[in-house]
């Protein structure tokens, strides 16, 4: 079934794009069309694509086990394809604010050679085709005008969420004092909470006839666990690089590790070095404050011996099993079984991803 629907998925993604290359509002050139249909290809269907998948998956959990139709199962595509591009905008203008190399697993699309700054117009392309996607398939139907304010307000939340990062790790400007969970925490929530969470969500509910503003508790309870998302996926992979380091010390092969991650030199306000701050004695504190955000990889080493004396697998883990705890607890006082099932699911996935 799942990779059924993934097919059907990409089946959606071409229908898609054979719309916007023949969008009538443009008049197209083989170059323009050539450009556009490289540049989708290139950024917007090489996730995992849990977000856009999880549109339908959510649907289908609203509907209670009725059949959908054809029509219903290629909307709900539609929306997750919308998810998608809403992602891949941001992605294509991210990797340019922070001078980021790769993107899973291939160069960044402006740093191709033909492409360069025009990915900032490229990201621009991106944004508008939602509305243009939108208009085409959502027009008529009642809750259009809900799922044109929906995009908006994520659009909204994302890129303020995206400001509150990078004002907070302004370069040149490094101060660690600024750093604490509350605002680790903000950031977080807007920069990826809401676009990967809870859109899904609201748009099966919009499908599903279903009103918004009568699901602010849903909204909370996947903003609370797209959050925790974000933060265990950013702990594991610095916790795996420091299992990589011990390993690697003995074996050598340091280029692996300066791919996956260079938080630590890049001075990012992450969940470890907020905690550690939150954990840390005084002379501690003095030792981070010295050696975080070094290029030098002895200052890096310095940081990472600190993280492990302060424990901070364990404090992860039981960070992990009390947030654990306190979402099925909100998930399981909310009155509708279907809408208990749409975020158990999301919850079973989050919580598998590292065993
Ligand atoms: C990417 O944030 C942000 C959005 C809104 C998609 P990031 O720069 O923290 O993540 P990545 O490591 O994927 O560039
Ligand atoms: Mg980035
Ligand atoms: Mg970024
Ligand atoms: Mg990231």
């Amino acid at each position: 079934m799942g990779s059924d629907l993934k097919a059907k998925f990409l089946e959606v993604y071409a229908a898609l794009k054979s719309e916007l290359l023949n969008d009538p509002a443009f008049e197209w050139t083989d170059d323009s069309r050539q450009w556009v249909d490289r540049m989708l290809d290139y950024n917007v269907p090489g996730g995992k694509l849990n977000r856009g998948l999880s549109v339908i998956d959510s649907y289908k959990f609203l509907q209670e086990g009725k059949e959908l139709t054809d029509d219903e199962v290629f909307l709900a595509c539609a929306l997750g394809w919308c998810i998608e591009w809403l992602q891949a905008y941001f992605l294509v203008l991210d990797d340019i604010m922070d001078s980021s190399h790769t993107r899973r697993g291939q160069p960044c699309w402006y740093k191709l050679p033909k492409v360069g700054m025009i990915a900032v117009n490229d990201g621009i392309i991106l944004r508008n085709h939602i509305p243009r996607i939108l208009k085409k398939h959502f027009r008529g139907k009642p809750y259009y005008v809900d799922l044109l304010d929906l995009f908006n307000e994520v659009e909204f939340q994302t890129a303020s969420g995206q400001m509150i990062d990078l004002i907070t790790t302004l370069v040149g400007e490094k101060d660690l004092s600024k750093y604490s969970l509350p605002i680790h925490r903000r950031i977080v929530q807007y920069k990826t909470a809401y676009y990967s969470f809870y859109l899904p969500v609201a748009c099966a509910l919009l499908m599903s006839g279903e009103n918004l503003d009568n699901h602010v508790d849903v909204k909370n309870i996947l903003i609370e666990m797209g959050t925790y998302f974000q933060v265990q996926a950013s702990v594991i992979k610095q916790l795996t690089i420091m299992i990589l380091d011990d390993y690697l010390d003995c074996f050598g092969a340091p280029e692996v590790i300066g791919k996956i991650g260079t938080d630590i030199e890049d001075f990012k306000c992450s969940w470890l070095v907020v905690k550690a701050l939150e954990l840390a004695n005084e002379e501690q504190t003095k030792f981070l404050f010295e050696n975080y955000g070094k290029e030098d990889p002895a200052c890096v080493a310095k940081v990472k011996e600190l993280y492990n004396a302060l424990n901070l697998r364990g404090v992860f883990e039981d960070y992990e099993s009390k947030s654990y705890e306190k979402l099925i607890t909100f998930i399981e006082a909310h009155p509708s079984k279907a809408v208990q099932e749409v975020l158990k699911s999301f919850l079973g996935k989050i919580y598998k991803r590292q065993k």
